[in-house]
């Protein structure tokens, strides 16, 4: 037999997209560098599909249809050379190898650059929706050659998570390391909505009063409105449980440490090289940061804070739905922060990507799939050339409503000392995106005072400098 398509590296992920592509009716080869775990995989669930269970790179490669399709499942970075280092020289021109792991999108770039040096397509692409996903329809996002999208295409459009309307989650997102890149802005984005997520929970326990049931059932009556969306599903049912060994809330015995993989901090780093304020996704990556440091907050448990003055029941209620309305606009603003990101690096990289048809794709199988994203997605389907989401109007005028509670839950946590870095991050990046003038005028007096990097006015054109240590005249520069 000949596999339509083949899978190396059977952990989680690469055994459950296996079996994806098995239950959609293609045949597979699968190989795992520990032959155990092949055998493993076919004697488990050999019955869903057609198997082809390959021990040696040759025989992996010598089952594969050409021109080979072989999906890359391992773990990113190094191992993911090893594995191009021992395919690439079985293949042929023609050939495709899809990285299906989390890479930074310039390794992508560059193995790219390597193999197609060689003919051999190399397709960098993100997958997202955890195990679960991989197996029932992840949400996917191919970079490489559109030549290699042509038959590629179709057979991912099986195996992905399908939106609401039919559509499948997954489109070319554009050439060499777009996907990846598109990826990672996506995790970045998931940093952020989970942040804002637990910030809201933190207001309305540590503001309201609220027990974590009482506030698993108010994220419930949000996840039947606008916020309808998997990460505030989960979060209900995450505050919802009780530890079986204590009768505590299960949000009470966990360690308040969150740890991360890496692809946020990526988000981040990428969005600092390309000038892209991501405020939001970088105080999501540093609340995750400074919740790790445990000797430095115990150090700093003696310090003054305001005395807690708890809402009147009748206050509780009103408070909770301003918390859903800061809920929703920072939301807006981290969307808008990582779109920018998403728009910029395609600008760098000339990949061309579609931003309305990102958001479409990551309505189904993905971990921020969101009734929101068919907002999004209308906002650039009706203008593509859209330079923020804040300049859909939609959005705008849902900001105008929201933003007095926005603000009056930013006044009740400073008072109340309950920190919120991504929703205050939120309101400042709005502000100062309105603001008509911004100090940074002063900024650049300072700049030009102590290093003559001067500045330009606003009446004429010209770089000028003032002569801070001489007469004070103006030259020009
Ligand atoms: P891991 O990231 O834990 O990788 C384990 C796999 O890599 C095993 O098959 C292992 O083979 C193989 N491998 C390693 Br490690 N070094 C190798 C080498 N030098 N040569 C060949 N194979 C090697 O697995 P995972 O959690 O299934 O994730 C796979 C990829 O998918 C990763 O890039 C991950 O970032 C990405 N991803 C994961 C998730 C998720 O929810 N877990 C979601 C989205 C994307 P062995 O069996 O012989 O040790």
């Amino acid at each position: 037999t000949s596999a339509q398509i083949g899978v190396t590296g059977l952990a989680v992920m690469g055994r459950n997209l296996a079996r994806n592509f098995a239950r959609n009716g293609f045949s597979v080869a699968v190989h795992n560098r520990t032959a155990a775990k092949t055998r493993a995989l076919v004697e488990e669930f050999g019955h869903e599909g057609t198997f082809v269970a390959a021990e040696s790179a040759e025989e992996f490669v010598a089952a594969l249809e050409r021109p080979r399709r072989l999906v890359v499942m391992v773990k990113a970075g190094e191992p993911t050379d090893a594995v191009i280092r021992e395919f690439a020289p079985l293949l042929e021109p023609g050939d495709m190898i899809i990285d299906g792991g989390n890479a930074h999108f310039a390794d992508t770039r560059r193995r790219e650059k390597e193999l197609r040096e060689q003919g051999i397509h190399f397709v960098g692409t993100g997958v997202s929706g955890g195990e679960e996903g991989a197996l029932n329809g992840p949400s996917i996002m191919p970079g490489g050659s559109v030549e290699s999208y042509a038959t590629l295409g179709p057979m991912l459009e099986k195996i992905s998570a399908k939106a609401a309307d039919g559509t499948p989650c997954v489109t070319h997102c554009g050439p060499d390391g777009a996907g990846h890149f598109v990826k990672m802005v996506h995790n970045g984005i998931e940093y952020a909505d989970m942040q804002l997520i637990a910030e809201a929970y933190h207001l309305l326990r540590e503001v309201a009063g609220y027990s974590p049931a009482e506030i698993a059932d108010i994220f419930r009556t949000w996840n039947r409105g606008r916020l309808d969306s998997y990460l505030i599903e989960i979060t209900a049912e995450v505050l919802s449980h009780v530890d079986a060994a204590t009768g505590k809330p299960f949000v009470d015995v966990v360690q308040d440490r969150a740890e991360q993989k890496g692809t946020g901090r990526w988000t981040v780093q990428i969005a600092l090289d390309l000038g892209v304020p991501v405020s939001g996704i970088a105080e999501a990556v540093f609340a995750r940061s400074l919740s790790g440091h445990t000797a430095l907050r115990e150090a700093s448990r003696d310090l003054a804070g305001p005395t807690a003055q708890p809402l009147g029941e009748a206050e509780k209620a009103a408070f909770a739905d301003q918390v859903e309305q800061a809920l929703y606009a920072s939301k807006i603003v981290s969307y808008t922060q990582g779109f920018h990101e998403i728009q910029a690096g395609s600008e760098e990289y000339g990949w061309d990507i579609d931003l309305g048809a990102v958001a479409a794709i990551w309505r189904g199988g993905c971990i921020i799939r969101a009734a929101f994203l068919d907002r999004i997605r209308a906002a650039y389907d009706a203008r593509a050339d859209l330079p923020s989401l804040l300049s859909d109007k939609g959005f705008a005028e849902e900001i105008a409503t929201a933003q007095d509670d926005w603000r009056a839950v930013l006044v009740a946590a400073t008072q109340q000392g309950v920190p919120t870095p991504g929703f205050s991050a939120a309101l400042a990046y709005y502000d100062a995106l309105r603001a008509e003038r911004l100090p940074a005028a002063l900024t650049q007096g300072q700049r030009d005072f102590f290093g003559a990097h001067t500045y330009r006015r606003t009446d004429r054109e010209g770089s000028f400098h003032t002569l801070w240590g001489g007469d004070r005249s103006e030259v020009e520069a």
